[in-house]
């Protein structure tokens, strides 16, 4: 009798830790959340394999993304574009993997400050888009000024960044934007 009001209290332990686990698990993923509980954050791996059609470009790019309070803040990484050949703009389409689809917005070139050269090592750019950045794309009806439609395209996997170089001016290397830290994944699981 006795081992088994044992048996039956180290059970009702094991589940009550059990319980206090998955607690606490929520707890601390709660906490890593940033400070504006509605950001959310996106990545993009930009290669040449993503471009449509796919390129052999030595180069690639990192962009973090992170939405909140009304704007966009971001930082992008690139490298690898021979010296001779730099990227003039840096931007966010419209459109699904493997296909091309309208410019909603610029980090560098463009509407923005012309874009540093990497030639002589990576370089990071770092800015914010703020709802007068967003030019469209206005034939796919995303209208000029409307951030919310394009962070809604964004939730929906439906934009990509890419860059654009005198080599291949219709785009060298692209990344699809995906929610959190895992865009180095994302064509791939997307294709
Ligand atoms: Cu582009």
């Amino acid at each position: 009798m006795g081992s088994r009001r044992t048996r039956f209290t180290l059970a009702i332990a094991l589940m009550l830790a059990l319980g206090g686990t998955s607690i606490a698990y929520a707890a601390s993923r709660h906490h890593s959340k940033p400070a504006d509980s509605n950001a959310e954050v996106f990545t993009a791996h930009l290669v040449g394999y993503n471009e449509a059609p796919a390129n052999n470009s030595p180069a690639t790019g990192d962009l973090t993304l992170t939405v909140g309070n009304g704007q966009l803040s971001w930082s992008l990484t690139y490298q690898g574009f021979a010296a001779g050949n730099q990227p003039f703009v840096a931007h966010v389409h419209v459109g699904q993997p493997n296909v091309s689809g309208g410019v909603s917005f610029f980090f560098c070139g463009g509407t923005k400050p012309a874009c540093p050269s990497s030639a002589s090592g990576p370089v990071t750019i770092t800015g914010t888009t703020l709802p007068a950045d967003v030019v469209g794309p206005t034939a796919q009806e995303f209208a000029a000024g409307d951030l919310d439609s394009v962070i809604k395209a964004m939730e929906a996997g439906l934009t990509y960044a890419n860059m654009h170089t005198p080599a291949i001016t219709a785009g060298e290397i692209r990344g699809q934007l995906v929610r959190g830290h895992h865009g180095g994944d994302s064509q791939g699981e997307d294709d």
